[in-house]
């Protein structure tokens, strides 16, 4: 029996439901003024990574002019970008934190 929906085309399919929230990369970018010391200390304090691993992403976006330093729910994330530049903008650096979908 065809066109039992008289040829609306009506969708009764459905995904299966394995959605997962989608994630969002929190990148630091460089810049010419803002100090190394000032970085880590971002690094430490908003995103909890110890000093020796906070140096190396330091350096990383130093050299190649960004880095993801997370990956968050985008709540977090979105905190995270705030707080950052909350404190660059405080400490008058021009420190820039922004934040793309995984
Ligand atoms: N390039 C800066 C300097 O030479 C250091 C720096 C690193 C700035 C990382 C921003 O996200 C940054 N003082």
């Amino acid at each position: 029996r065809f066109d039992e929906d008289g040829g609306v085309g009506v969708a009764l399919k459905s995904k299966p439901q394995t959605k997962r929230p989608p994630l969002y990369k929190v990148m630091l970018l460089n810049d010419d003024y803002t100090p190394m010391e000032f970085v880590v200390t971002v690094l430490e304090r908003f995103f909890a990574i110890g000093h020796s691993h906070a140096t190396e992403i330091m350096l990383t976006v130093h050299k190649k002019g960004l880095a993801v330093v997370g990956v968050f729910p985008f709540e977090i994330a979105e905190t995270k970008v705030m707080q950052v530049m909350d404190f660059a903008r405080r400490h008058q650096h021009p420190l820039q934190c922004t934040m793309e979908k995984e």
